[in-house]
């Protein structure tokens, strides 16, 4: 098989209505990638998630320096294609960030076309593990912008649902409000739902340490990107000291800073996102990586769970799988979360295929 035209794109796909966390108020999801052709007539999706902000410097990276390489290549030649491109001109001023998304993309679309030429779902064609669905806790309840009511509500409507853990954010800049907050939801769930709190990076060390001993008393299952992600030390700290597991890694880019992470004992659920990380080749090495230290993966939803789906359904050591449904209906084969598990997916590839009348209706010109 070989690669014949590689196709950038980006598409915005509106969020009625807009969201926040502490740090971003996206009113769209960028949905910003590639689609690859072969000779044998199958095409592969793959794209990252952006708050639709930098897609173009990500589309760049693949039109300009990724996608001359990947012409006349095989497919399954994947992880020599993935050295080539993460060591290539690139390098110089991109070993992270922008090029490590654009890397993301393109090998998230060479998987797809794998597993879609094996006419098997990505799932089983990685080795199935989970038979009856993955557990799901939702997100989507517990946004920063949500008033106390909405949040109660929308929350109290998801467990009702048969989701069994639900998020909400806090990293307000009042904390007593944060505190509050928690509390009112507590008492609203109950002790037996699983509830999961994140600060999106926005405290200082001194915050996280006060604030995380109050919030103790809540039971919370995690404590979720407390700090700046670069500050492995302090995340170690809060490990140490706090009777709360730390989450973290929608912000972690190599296998590298995940190792530093995870062998300093500084997270405890491992959040490894493969739109993040350089695909579903170094997001693998990652999910091995933790599985020798005994932590579970439970990955960030970079996109909205179409990959991550067959990622924790192929994977020992990854118990549940966040869940966004922001941008499922522009997809062949859209997730489906029902009695809080996310059904299993049966067509062959990734997931990623993109509904030819959405392409056209988000696409960015
Ligand atoms: C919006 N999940 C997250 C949204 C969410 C973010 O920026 O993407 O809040 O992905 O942190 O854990
Ligand atoms: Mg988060």
């Amino acid at each position: 098989m070989k690669i014949t035209k590689v196709e950038s794109f980006i598409l915005h796909v509106p969020l009625n209505p807009p969201i926040t966390d502490a740090i971003n108020a996206p009113t769209h999801w960028g949905v910003t990638g590639v689609r690859i052709f072969t000779d044998e007539g199958i095409t592969g999706y793959g794209y990252t998630g952006t708050t639709a902000f930098g897609d173009k410097m990500i589309t760049d990276t693949i039109d300009l320096y990724y996608a001359p390489e990947l012409m006349g290549k095989d497919p399954f030649m994947v992880k020599d294609i993935w050295d080539k491109l993460r060591f290539g001109k690139m390098h110089w001023i991109g070993r992270a960030g922008i090029t490590h998304m654009a890397l993301a993309a393109v090998d998230i679309a060479l998987w797809d076309i794998m597993s879609k030429a094996a006419e098997k779902p990505l799932w089983q064609y990685l080795g199935g593990h989970k038979s009856k669905g993955i557990k799901a806790y939702n997100t989507n309840g517990g946004w920063l912008n949500w008033s106390k009511d909405r949040l109660l509500k929308d929350i109290t409507s998801y467990v009702e649902e048969g989701f069994t853990g639900v998020k909400m954010k806090v990293g307000n800049s009042n904390s007593r409000e944060d505190y509050d907050r928690v509390k009112a939801v507590r008492k609203e769930i109950g002790d037996d739902i699983l509830l999961m709190i994140d600060v999106n990076q926005m405290w200082n060390i001194n915050t996280a340490m006060t604030w995380g001993k109050k919030l103790e008393e809540f039971d919370l299952y995690w404590l979720e990107e407390p700090l700046n992600p670069d500050d492995i030390l302090n995340h170690k700290k809060l490990a140490d000291e706090l009777n709360i597991p730390i989450a973290l890694g929608e912000h972690v880019y190599t296998k590298y800073a995940f190792r530093d992470y995870i062998h300093q004992g500084a997270v405890e659920y491992v959040q490894v996102d493969v739109t993040r990380v350089g695909g579903i080749t170094e997001w693998l090495q990652v999910a091995g990586l933790a599985a020798s230290y005994d932590l579970p993966i439970v990955p960030h939803v970079g996109d909205m769970g179409q990959v991550h789906q067959h990622l924790v359904a192929s994977t020992q050591n990854s118990p549940m799988l966040e869940y966004i449904p922001w941008i499922r209906h522009i997809f062949e084969e859209p997730v489906i979360v029902e009695g809080g598990y996310y059904k299993l997916p049966e067509l062959p590839g990734a997931s990623t295929t993109i509904i030819d009348k959405y392409f056209e209706k988000y696409r960015v010109k």
